[in-house]
């Protein structure tokens, strides 16, 4: 009779273990490597104007967490914007479309970005997204 009533409060145990144990595998191995940032909590924001052939202004500067906003304004012709490092893309749009990118800034050094229409970016469309 005692094996009888052991051996449930055995398997719940297992249970319990097993699931706690299954937690902290999760906790421990994300699906993407830890990445050690730490959020500034700033918002920087910029309008970055497109026209035949500059962007305005063509560099901008932030600091590394902070969060990113770039509306990306065209004003003449179509154009896209890319940003190096962060792969950040807005589409193709024309004359009076305006569109937004947003990311963190998690790594700092010197990022190109350009416009990927065309001949653009060797006719002047490149600029720069400095992480401090
Ligand atoms: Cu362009």
């Amino acid at each position: 009779m005692k094996k009888f009533s052991v051996l449930p409060l055995l398997l719940v145990g297992a249970i319990l273990v097993s699931g706690c144990v299954g937690q902290q595998s999760v906790q421990t191995t994300p699906d993407k490597p830890a990445v050690t940032i730490t959020p500034t909590g700033e918002v920087k924001e910029f309008t970055i104007r497109e026209s035949n052939f500059k962007l305005s202004p063509s560099n901008i500067t932030v600091n590394k967490g902070d969060l990113v906003r770039i509306t990306v304004a065209v004003d003449q012709g179509t154009h896209d914007l890319f940003v190096e490092g962060y792969d950040q893309r807005v589409n193709v749009a024309s004359s009076g479309k305006v569109q937004i990118m947003e990311f963190i800034a998690d790594k700092s050094g010197i990022f190109k970005m350009w416009c990927e229409v065309g001949g653009h970016r060797d006719l002047g469309m490149e600029g720069q997204l400095i992480v401090n």
